[in-house]
């Protein structure tokens, strides 16, 4: 076999472009690669919802591979152990009722469960508005290259349509604040002190559909509700992506 440099070019751009024209419409997108938004779109994938998760930064993993002040461990508590074993992420029993498994394993078991499933990614790419019809809806993404955001070029961007958005963005609910801004009527409250206990008690309550079409899920469902932070510890996470999917799997019926 003579390796052909421009075959190799063409496989990448026409595979990547089919990937992207087949999820211009789509039932759910998921912004936002941490792991409420990787477990929500992989159980999303399994459920059989066309779905792409898009993330602006070049790697998958949001806050959680840093662990712990860089320390690549992260905490499970037992009300989320049963989705460690779900997505095959290996732990220990710290002391009863915490697990510890490693980030690095954590994210790559969970994207390659969405993997698995079917889950389109999009990389270095970034939501930088939504679309808003007359039924007054979120009904679409406006998206552009993280590159060109970062470069400040002025550069247009596209639009991918979706029935369903999960704003998975974590602390900074990019996208609930983006329909705040521009008058929809969503409230974002901005995330309050650290107390994990209370923050991952509530946070099931908090991943809702907020707007039309649009839910959230992890930090950023904590953040519009004006919720604490819960430091380390990623069962709320986990479980708040589980619930997501649940919900958009109930918005449209599968
Ligand atoms: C595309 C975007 C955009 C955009 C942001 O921060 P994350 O890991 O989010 P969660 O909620 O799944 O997990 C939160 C967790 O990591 C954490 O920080 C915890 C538990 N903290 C507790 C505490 O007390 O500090 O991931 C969000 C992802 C990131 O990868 C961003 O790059 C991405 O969203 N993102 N992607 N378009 N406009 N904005
Ligand atoms: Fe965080």
């Amino acid at each position: 076999m003579t390796l052909n440099e421009v075959t190799i070019s063409r496989a990448i751009l026409e595979e990547q472009h089919r990937a992207l024209i087949d999820h211009l419409e789509m039932d759910a997108a998921v912004i936002g690669g941490g792991p409420s938004g990787l477990a929500c779109a992989a159980l999303l994938g399994e459920r059989g919802v066309s779905c792409a998760l898009i993330e602006k930064k070049l790697s998958i993993g949001g806050g959680m591979w840093g662990g712990g002040m860089m320390f690549p461990r992260i905490v499970v508590q037992e009300e989320a152990r049963r989705l460690l074993d779900r997505f095959d992420i290996a732990y220990k029993e710290f002391e009863e009722g915490y697990y510890v498994a490693k980030s690095v394993e954590a994210v790559a078991k969970l994207t390659a469960a969405a993997c698995d499933a079917g889950v389109e990614f999009f990389n270095l790419t970034t939501v930088e508005d939504v679309m808003i019809r007359g039924d007054g809806r979120i009904g679409g993404l406006v998206v552009n290259w993280t590159p060109v955001d970062m470069a400040g070029l002025h550069v247009d961007p596209l639009t991918m349509a979706c029935t369903c958005t999960v704003d998975a963005t974590g602390h900074d609910a990019m996208i609930a604040r983006m329909v705040e801004k521009k008058g929809g009527a969503l409230k974002v409250k901005g995330e309050s002190f650290m107390w994990a206990e209370r923050a991952e008690s509530r946070i099931l309550d908090h991943t809702k559909e907020v707007f039309p079409g649009l839910f959230v899920t992890g930090m950023a469902a904590n953040a519009v509700a004006g919720e604490c932070r819960m430091g380390p510890i990623f069962g709320g996470m986990l479980l708040s992506g589980e619930r997501a999917a649940e919900l958009v799997a109930e918005r449209l019926r599968r």
